[in-house]
């Protein structure tokens, strides 16, 4: 056994109670070194070793290095110590403890999780899990009142620029709701409506209404009650950390200089205030037109999680997903998430974030991030074609066994975004794809792989009806509404996969785990289940036919598997052979 390889500490995402009594746990050990993986455990103030329990872990995932073994522990009293047993490929046999790797187990010593804490679970909305989200920007998906248009907007079809309005407004989402009904989203997420001089309104200026040309506080609310009324929640995008230079607080300090109230709301370097061509203040990246708002100064931060009770004690809307959030203080994200906790249990909260975010993701600031990293191996697998099927369950692997569980089922999973091009755009750049069909087969896989894996789904607007996009502002195409230019293959496709997770809860809530790796032939397989429901996925991701022989060993019971898309079935004889076109997949219950 490779002892430099064996990995644990008691803390996430290693140790994490899912439940009050229960406490997952995860082992990194070097790839295909270890043969079986016990864990010992009893409370931490019982001295006889002899009433330890002991359970076998499981090897769950794998990546290039590593392998990941897991299991939960049950504790009566809550107060838990534990060591493992590893047994090596080679026969050697190993302890491992707080105080390491061992031959013998009272040098290994024993790993201690003190007491599993009901207030500190990591508590997500039932919900959330079962969610599929739509992603919309207001001003490009349907103008529903044409008299609060912005003067100068520009007609529908026009290519958008950075500075192009056209319109759209909240009174057209309302009109929508059959359309996302239909499509079957169960979750809004609208980016910035707040009053704000730009097309995206990341900059804000009045952060208690609705821009007027959106609509006002009683379209907003018409619009969070007719979507209740469908069981649709809604999510609005916070941007606090920074505000518009219009903002009256900055206002006042560009007028009072030093002797403004509000100049410790900001980070100023020097007086008088400066923008260009250096802004003497801290701002979002390096732009004078989005100052910095001091968060930790207490002030602001009660301004700031008012506007947070507000719109939901107000409004009614069921979360947030908040711009720029890791360059905030974690302080302020506890204090922001207790508040909004207290007045709604269910809401939920997003942080937008691109990289790793364990810190995060403890329990105490948000329910789930962006998951960008989702994106970037979905991209290079299916869109761009240049990893292969080991390499993309590698970056699954990593993405998963860096957060606990539940923060793993509440990541907003993305193909795209407003800030990123579109997924077909993608295809059609990199992939060496031989025609529009092929294309948009890829697409499906991807989608078809969003839709069944670990986390919530989400949908830019238009993604569905193939719409395509270099990057901002070329993403930012209005909705195309006009049938004939929509793209119905697709369209039909997110309907069928979004009726499909949202009736399985192996898909939901499951486990995951990888079944299928062939580099070979690009064909990718796994298993999403429950202790009642198995649901098995196999893409082929390559442009020739292939044909997989896979052992079926997660079907309890029963010796017939159906494809839910075609209806074929498969009878289970040892090993099943799986005949895949170019870019086809199988669905199996
Ligand atoms: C505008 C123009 C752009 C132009 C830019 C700079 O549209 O074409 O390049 O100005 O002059 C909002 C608007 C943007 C606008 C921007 C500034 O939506 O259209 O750009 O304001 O006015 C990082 C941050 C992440 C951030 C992205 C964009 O970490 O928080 O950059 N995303 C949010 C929103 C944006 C929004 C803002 C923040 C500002 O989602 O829409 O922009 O409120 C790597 C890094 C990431 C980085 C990412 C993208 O992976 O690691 O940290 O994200 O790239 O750059
Ligand atoms: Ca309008």
């Amino acid at each position: 056994m490779l002892r430099e390889a064996i990995y644990h500490v008691c803390d996430e995402p290693y140790a994490f109670p899912i439940g009050n009594h229960q406490l997952k746990i995860r082992l990194q050990a070097k790839k295909l070194d270890i043969c079986d993986c016990y864990l010992f455990h009893g409370d931490r103030y019982e001295s006889n070793k002899d009433k330890e329990e002991k359970i076998q872990l499981q090897r769950v995932a794998w990546d290039e290095n590593f392998d990941y073994f897991e299991g939960v522990i049950y504790s009566v009293t809550k107060r838990i110590k534990y060591r493992f047993n590893l047994v090596g490929n080679d026969k050697s046999e190993l302890w491992y403890g707080e105080n390491g790797v061992s031959e013998t187990l009272d040098k290994a010593g024993v790993f201690q999780f003190p007491y599993i804490s009901e207030q500190d679970m990591f508590a997500i909305p039932d919900w959330a899990s079962k969610a599929v989200v739509y992603q919309i920007l207001p001003d490009r998906f349907c103008n529903g009142d044409r008299s609060n248009d912005p003067e100068d907007i520009v007609s529908w079809e026009e290519k958008p620029t950075t500075d192009s309005f056209y319109g759209g407004d909240l009174k057209g989402i309302v009109d929508k709701l059959d359309y996302l009904e239909e499509l079957g989203i169960n979750l809004i997420y609208l980016t910035p409506i707040f009053t704000s001089p730009s097309n995206h309104k990341y900059d804000t200026i009045d952060y208690f209404n609705v821009d007027p040309h959106f609509g006002d506080l009683d379209v907003a609310k018409e619009l969070v009650m007719k979507a209740h009324q469908r069981g649709i929640h809604v999510i609005l995008d916070a941007t606090f950390h920074h505000c518009s230079e219009q903002f009256f607080a900055f206002k006042d300090v560009m007028t009072n200089g030093e002797a403004s109230r509000y100049k410790d709301w900001f980070y100023i370097n020097s007086f008088p205030i400066v923008q260009s061509p250096c802004p003497n203040y801290a701002t979002f990246g390096f732009l004078g037109g989005m100052p910095k708002l001091k968060t930790h100064n207490k002030e602001v931060r009660d301004y700031l999680i008012h506007i947070g009770r507000y719109w939901i004690e107000e409004i009614g809307i069921d979360g947030w997903r908040i711009d720029v959030a890791n360059e905030i203080d974690h302080e302020f994200w506890r204090l922001f998430r207790k508040e909004i906790k207290s007045i709604k249990p269910e809401s939920l909260i997003i942080g937008e974030i691109w990289h790793n975010a364990g810190a995060w993701l403890r329990g105490e600031q948000f329910d789930g991030i962006t998951n960008y990293k989702f994106r970037e191996a979905v991209h290079s697998f299916f869109a761009k074609g240049n990893i292969c099927v080991s390499e993309f369950n590698s970056l699954l692997t990593k993405n998963r066994m860096t957060y606990s569980d539940q923060a793993s089922r509440t990541m907003f999973n993305l193909l795209d975004s407003h800030d990123t091009e579109r997924f077909l755009t993608d295809c059609a750049q990199f992939r060496e794809v031989e025609n529009e069909e092929y294309s948009i087969q890829v697409m499906k896989l991807a989608v078809l792989f969003q839709m069944t894996y670990n986390g919530i789904p989400i949908i830019y607007y238009g993604d569905e009806i193939g719409m395509k996009g270099t990057m901002d502002p070329d993403c930012r195409k209005p909705m195309i509404w006009d049938s004939q230019r929509q793209n119905h293959s697709i369209l039909e496709f997110y309907k069928t996969l979004i009726a499909i997770r949202k009736r399985s809860k192996a898909l939901t809530d499951g486990e995951f785990r990888t079944w299928i790796e062939d580099d070979k032939q690009g064909v990718y397989g796994f298993i999403r289940f429950t202790d009642t429901e198995h649901v098995g996925v196999v893409l082929n991701n390559s442009n020739e036919a292939s044909v997989v022989n896979a052992r079926v060993d997660w079907c309890d019971g029963n010796n017939i598997i159906t494809d839910l898309i075609s209806g074929r079935e498969y009878l289970i004889d040892k090993d099943v052979l799986f005949e895949l076109p170019p870019y086809s997949f199988l669905l199996l219950v």
